[in-house]
């Protein structure tokens, strides 16, 4: 048995009015409950420093700069640094990065129980749109305010596992479970922000919780891994988003999820070995997988009508 404790750390709204040390102040809350749950790992959504600003459009880009992290840690979050090395508590945080070169990332950053950063993923899948539409009730400007990552899906030996991060729109997308599962990937941490309403396909809006399930239940079961899902929930700025926060086992069952959309924390206790059930039988990629006839996955994007 490899026992990690695992906390889910829900976010409520972010006001655009809240400043970062007021952020902060709340994180430390949820690491605090999660280590009166026994968490050894705390996962905290993404953007979770800020509202989500890619809601609002500004002509300068630059004008937005406030809302990006040039450096972590920061005078700021040292705080939270701080106090989870004094608790002996990891923890998974997402925010806007701001890079010396001036490039923009959506960001999720790894740090051990001693309080150093382990590992650092940036997202892959961009959602979202590039330019202003004024005609939306608000904007999902994703793709005017990120770079998408080339990195890829990395997995880091941590916490005596081996760990993968994805972030909201990555979980989506089988590929990017697959592309850690293929790197024995046993526990995946997601940030999200999800809003309720998707104003492409209203349709949509019913299913947003259910959707959310079926991605996170179908990747780590198929990759034999556990995933960690977590919201910043409830209404921000007047745009309600999806909570949901759950902790999945590799058989695809949820073992805990939160009952609010504000500030909350579920914890689950994984026993990493059981990821072996899955990788070491039905999902024996080396034995079943067939890449010879995988190729389209990796050789175009796009659907090809003939
Ligand atoms: N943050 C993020 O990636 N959210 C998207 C919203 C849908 S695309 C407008 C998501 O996949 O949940």
């Amino acid at each position: 048995m490899r026992n990690l404790t695992v906390a889910a750390a829900q976010l409520g709204p972010i006001q655009r009015s809240d400043d970062r040390a007021s952020v902060v102040l709340r994180l430390i809350s949820l690491l605090r409950q999660a280590h009166d749950k026994k968490a050894q790992l705390v996962v905290f959504p993404e953007l979770a420093l800020t509202t989500f600003f890619p809601r609002w459009f500004v002509d300068d880009i630059s004008q937005a700069d406030h809302w990006y992290e040039t450096e972590m840690p920061s005078k700021t979050t040292q705080p939270l640094f701080d106090e989870a090395k004094r608790l002996g508590v990891g923890f998974c945080l997402g925010y806007a990065e701001l890079t010396q070169s001036g490039e923009r990332f959506n960001t999720q950053i790894l740090v051990e129980r001693d309080g150093t950063i382990v590992a650092k993923y940036r997202k892959v899948h961009i959602p979202g749109h590039e330019h202003h539409e004024p005609d939306r009730p608000f904007q999902h400007a994703e793709r005017y305010y990120f770079t998408p990552s080339t990195e890829g899906f990395g997995v880091w030996k941590a916490f005596s596992g081996r760990i993968g991060m994805m972030i909201c729109n990555d979980r989506r997308w089988p590929e990017s479970y697959r592309v850690m599962g293929l790197q024995g990937v046993e526990l995946i941490l997601c940030g999200y922000n999800t809003p309720l309403h998707y104003v492409p396909d209203p349709s949509q809006d019913v299913l947003q919780s259910f959707h959310n399930a079926l991605v996170m239940q179908s990747g780590a079961y198929q990759n034999g891994t556990f995933v960690v899902g977590v919201a910043k929930g409830g209404v921000e700025e007047g745009v309600d988003s999806l909570a949901d926060s759950s902790i999945i086992a590799p058989s695809g069952e949820i073992l805990a999820k939160t009952t609010t959309n504000g500030d909350e924390v579920v914890t689950a206790v994984c026993d990493l070995d059981w990821c072996n059930n899955y990788k070491n039988t039905l999902f024996d990629f080396d034995r079943y997988r067939r890449p010879e006839v995988y190729g389209r996955i990796t050789n175009q994007r796009g659907s090809i009508l003939e």
